[in-house]
């Protein structure tokens, strides 16, 4: 017997026994009994129980045997108790139908937690596809490219990747309508497949020769990521749709000239035709830090010379990408074709270059003198980089067209997406474009330019509810009854409030970012909000905030509060905001709001200026999306009309 393994038999005991070991060598055969014991238990005084005679034997036996029995009894109950619900009999229909009925009230949910979470994750991301606002069916989009009216249709090119919901392998998408609103996707236009755009065939303008044959003129990225202008034609221009375009042999037809870096060379304007014949476009580029328009000129669009001056140039305004330039009517309401250049007391020119540095889209209206060849801004306080922007939120990399049918200017800009690369991946797609906007000069100020949706979107308004003349007092929030949804048209105007009744010390300089809607003045914020919960805790703000400046003089600020418009992580919060020149003899305060599941684009007092939110609420989505108007200042306001329609999807 090995040493510890058997123990507590005495050495009497031990003589009694017959001992045998097996060939483990671990059990002690006595007579009569077993003790079989754990190594090194031998040392343990507990266990060192002595060794009992034979009728004490006999009663542990005994003893053990009952307890067995009745071990096994009371597991043989407890199964029969486990498997009762098999061995009874049936319950009735009825009992079923019952306890199945409670069950169902129960708020115990069919999926479990991590599925549940990934349908609301999809739920939130499906719910910021656009309705009505253009968008490809999938993927990357950014500048609109080359739009132009062409036997009957409306053209819409585009900066696309095919590929992925990132920028990369730029390609120009292709799109056309009759309406601007309701579009028909074609094929691919332009893929980079030539040795000078094989890193991507970037953006460019169309013209629309005397002729009526379109040509389109682009920015090719050579395979060594040089920059060059080329040109493209339809291979059928009686194909109304211009499915086709081939570039031509003569690419690339220029290259940077000395002094401007390889990749500092972009984005032609659509060309205009001069007195002395010739043809002209600008294309954006930089010298060291001043941002500038290069002209080139040509009779025939292969032969071209550069000019010697440039159309302008704003020192610290770094890369012009997107330069447009274009003529506007100080009389007239109508649009102006871009070669109408002829010196005109009735004509400006208008100047906007998308600036690289800050991705915001400037303008500034000033007198093209065609015989300097040079643009100068009537005011260079608000030159490029200066003074007024197309729009004061998410939008950049704009172009306009002249719409011969309507006689119009028609503006569109990129709005990218302010949420997170990811859930571009996730949602598959990314960017929308704005709705296409009329841009006319402010007769009244001559100045600045206005801006509205062009008067087609008005084909998808529904339902509408009307409110009139509803008194804000400080702090007022009202639900607006009917007018919930993520696809509105909001038109609403205040009364512009009886300023000079109060006494007010000189305020401070007023930025929207200092609190958003929440920072309570004395004349507003008042206005909108729209993506609004219930409770509040999603709501994007738009409204006014006066404030007296130390002159004397009443401002007016518009402000598009994104800071508590989701309840979602990752996404921008920007209050965006400009203060606006409201003309003195203007009695009211007016706001147009589009409104389309994740975009909001804001027209201020008849489209003196725009302000193009991005939003991503949660809960504040489809018919969960209210819309209130509020009075957060101290003095009460006049809500003069509100129209709420439904919009349909396009
Ligand atoms: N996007 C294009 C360029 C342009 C820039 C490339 C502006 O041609 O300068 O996708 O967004």
């Amino acid at each position: 017997m090995a040493p510890g393994k058997v123990s507590f038999v005495s050495d009497k005991e031990r003589r009694n026994s017959r001992v045998a070991e097996n060939e483990a060598g671990k059990i002690l055969e006595g007579k009569g009994f077993y003790v079989l014991m754990p190594d090194n238990k031998a040392d343990y005084p507990e266990f060192k129980t002595p060794a009992r005679s034979l009728g004490t034997c006999i009663i542990f036996r005994f003893v053990f045997l009952t307890a067995i029995c009745i071990a096994m009894i009371m597991c043989l109950l407890l199964l029969i108790c486990l498997y009762q619900p098999l061995l009874a009999p049936a319950k009735s229909v009825k009992d079923t139908a019952r306890s199945k009925q409670s069950a169902s009230k129960l708020p115990v949910p069919s999926t479990t937690k991590g599925e549940r979470s990934a349908n609301l994750v999809d739920k939130f991301l499906s719910s910021q596809r656009t309705a009505f606002h253009f968008q490809p069916e999938k993927n990357w989009m950014n500048d609109p490219n080359g739009p132009m009216f062409y036997r009957g249709y409306y053209h819409f090119f585009y900066q696309y990747n095919p590929d992925a919901a990132v920028w990369g392998n730029i390609t120009w998408g292709h799109s056309v309508s009759t309406d601007l609103i309701h579009w028909h996707p074609l094929n691919l236009a332009m893929v980079p497949d030539q040795w000078y755009d094989a890193e991507g065939v970037w953006s460019g303008s169309a013209t629309v020769l005397p002729d009526g044959k379109p040509i389109i003129l682009y920015t090719g990225l050579s395979n060594e990521s040089v920059q060059s202008q080329n040109m493209a034609v339809p291979e059928d221009s009686f194909d109304p749709l211009l499915r086709k375009w081939v570039k031509v042999p003569q690419n690339p037809m220029l290259v940077p000239p000395p002094g401007i870096g390889y990749t500092d060379f972009r984005d032609p304007t659509t060309a205009w035709l001069e007195s002395d014949r010739l043809w002209r476009i600008a294309i954006g580029a930089k010298e060291g830090t001043t941002g500038l328009a290069l002209v080139y000129k040509t009779s025939d669009f292969l032969d071209w010379s550069l000019q010697s001056n440039f159309l302008h140039k704003v020192a610290g305004t770094g890369m012009w990408e997107c330069v447009d330039f274009y003529p506007v009517s100080l009389t007239g309401t109508n649009g102006m074709d871009t070669s109408k250049v002829e010196v005109d007391l009735l004509v400006k020119h208008v100047l906007k270059a998308s600036l690289y540095d800050n991705k915001h889209d400037y303008y500034t209206v000033g007198v093209y003198s065609g015989d300097f060849k040079t643009f100068i801004p009537d005011d260079p306080a608000k030159d490029i980089g200066l003074g007024l922007r197309y729009d004061y939120g998410k939008f950049y990399a704009s172009k306009t067209f002249y719409d011969p049918a309507q006689e119009r200017r028609i503006l569109w800009g990129w709005v990218n997406e302010s949420d997170s690369e990811l859930d571009d991946l996730k949602k598959g797609w990314a960017s929308v474009q704005t709705i296409p906007r009329t841009l006319i000069l402010d007769r009244h100020t001559g100045s600045n330019l206005l801006q509205w949706p062009v008067h087609e979107l008005e084909s998808l308004r529904g339902d509408k509810v009307v409110f009139q003349d509803k008194v804000l007092d400080g702090g007022a929030l009202v639900k607006v009854d009917g007018a919930s949804g993520a696809q509105l048209d909001i038109e609403v105007s205040f009364k512009y409030p009886d300023v000079h009744k109060l006494y007010l010390p000189e305020q401070k300089e007023y930025e929207c970012s200092q609190g958003g809607a929440t920072l309570r003045g004395v004349f507003g914020p008042f206005g909108l909000l729209v993506f609004a919960a219930d409770n509040l805790v999603e709501q994007t703000a738009v409204y006014f905030y006066l404030t007296l400046r130390p002159d004397g003089k009443w401002v007016t600020t518009v402000c598009s509060d994104q800071s508590r418009s989701s309840l979602a992580t990752g996404i921008d919060r920007t209050v965006y905001g400009t203060a606006i020149n409201k003309s003195p003899t203007e009695n009211f305060l007016s706001l147009r709001l589009i409104v389309d599941h994740s975009i909001v684009e804001t027209f201020v007092q008849q489209g003196i200026a725009c302000i193009t939110s991005r939003v991503y609420p949660t809960i504040a989505i489809d018919r969960d999306a209210h819309v209130f108007l509020f009075n957060n200042g101290s003095e009460s306001i006049t809500m003069q009309t509100l129209q709420v329609w439904q919009m349909s999807s396009a």
